[in-house]
């Protein structure tokens, strides 16, 4: 039995986890214990408390951290990224500096087609590799567990090939992964002018396979217009129900199709970016339940002012998510801690709400609430301790890396910033 006690702690700030994920005015309510201790034990919360109530605890073997000045919150939950893919796309940037849109830059055959390129010309070791440094980076920024999509193969064999690099890191690196079949990223450049051939690869090869193989729990697809418009969208989600995965949808990113309706349509998951969403998609989502997984490192990475009507979706009674999107197109930094900066300045919530964003709604926007999102009894003492005096100051003071420590199942992962396992 390995047991240590985190105490003395300054002030910790946790959600406390209902059953569902927090929805509208709920995601303002934080717990907040001064002078805290977390009992952990084999790896999971077994108590919290403030002041020396811990001394009941202590026995023998007992480790004693004493983490005096600094604060504490449950690991990030990154719950949207692209993780696994080969190569970058610094070659855009400038295109995109000089007014070229992402939508043009993708039907001239690059943008996401380009990293398809980079990621079938990758072997299974280089994105092991690559993805195993950009997972260390998120972990320094205090992501404890993140999702992963496939959708820079778009054939079998490189799909397949993202998600078991995405599976074996999960096995043999301290983050956790939950992994997403994102075949319908794109149209396959073999199929660019039968589109509905390489739907009917993805609903009748691929989806089944992935399922058999065990390679994914979850199904995303990019219903943008010109790419999966919103009857692809419902007939491949539909399917991909029908084989026992949880959907989520890329929805209204840079234009309104309809995607939010859609998603509370199809009972999805999550809907991912909303930039654009309509006011009914919204009230949709809010009945529905469906959570908002907001990217605003996108937004500013495309360099748009258009982020997603965040504080509309509150009071609509939306829960809301905030990931990074990971990805070498349209965010490429793997830091959660500025995604919640921009969280704070340009989708208007408060830092309470992004913490819940970033933590207990990211959990269950990836189905992981069970086990994280939240310092509680019983849920992996995954826990990242703030070289900062209080939470305002996380925020307040962007784009630097704030994490001392990082514990993972209960084990010492970052320390002084540096990986530590
Ligand atoms: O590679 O551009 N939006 N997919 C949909 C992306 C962004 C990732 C990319
Ligand atoms: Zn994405």
């Amino acid at each position: 039995m390995s047991k240590k006690i985190l105490f003395n702690i300054k002030h910790l700030y946790t959600p406390i986890d209902k059953g569902i994920p927090a929805r509208g005015k709920e995601m303002n309510e934080i717990l907040v214990l001064d002078r805290a201790y977390i009992v952990i034990e084999n790896g999971l919360i077994k108590a919290t408390g403030t002041g020396a109530d811990y001394s009941d605890y202590v026995d023998s073997d007992t480790r004693l951290v004493d983490l005096s000045g600094y604060i504490v919150t449950p690991g990030f939950v990154d719950s949207h990224t692209h993780l696994v893919h080969g190569g970058s796309r610094e070659n855009e940037f400038s295109q995109k500096l000089n007014g070229v849109d992402y939508m043009e830059i993708l039907a001239a055959g690059g943008g996401i087609l380009s990293t398809v390129r980079s990621t079938r010309n990758a072997s299974y070791g280089e994105l092991y590799a690559k993805s195993k440094k950009s997972l260390d980076t998120m972990l320094k920024f205090g992501a404890t567990t993140i999702e992963a999509k496939s959708g820079y193969g778009l054939d079998w064999e490189n799909e397949k090939k993202q998600l078991e690099v995405a599976k074996a890191l999960n096995n043999s690196h301290p983050v956790d992964i939950a992994s997403t079949f994102m075949g319908a990223h794109a149209i396959a450049p073999e199929y660019k002018d039968d589109k509905d051939e390489y739907v009917r690869i993805i609903v009748e090869e691929m989806l089944p396979r992935v399922k058999s193989e065990n390679l994914a729990e979850f199904c995303d697809i990019f219903c943008e217009h010109g790419i999966f418009e919103v009857e692809d969208s419902r007939y491949i989600l539909e399917k991909a129900k029908e084989l026992g995965f949880k959907i989520k949808i890329h929805a209204d990113e840079i234009v309104s199709l309809g995607g939010a309706e859609l998603a509370a349509e199809t009972n999805a998951l999550s809907a991912e970016h909303l930039m654009a969403a309509s006011d009914e998609g919204i009230i949709n989502m809010g009945e529905k339940g469906v959570i908002a997984n907001l990217l605003p490192g996108t937004t500013f990475s495309l360099l748009k002012n258009t982020y997603a009507p965040a504080r509309k979706m509150i009071e609509n009674n939306v829960a809301i998510a905030l990931s990074s999107d990971y990805n070498p197109g349209s965010c490429p930094s793997e830091n959660i801690q500025f995604v919640m900066q921009l969280g704070c300045m340009y989708l208007r919530m408060t830092p309470y709400e992004v913490l819940t964003a970033a933590t207990l709604n990211g959990a269950y926007a990836i189905d992981r609430s069970h086990v994280a999102g939240s310092i509680e009894e019983g849920k992996k003492a995954d826990i990242v301790i703030h070289d900062a005096p209080n939470l305002d100051y996380i925020y307040y003071r962007f784009g630097i890396n704030h994490i001392k420590y990082v514990y993972k199942n209960g084990e010492l992962v970052v320390k002084d910033g540096q990986l530590n396992y």
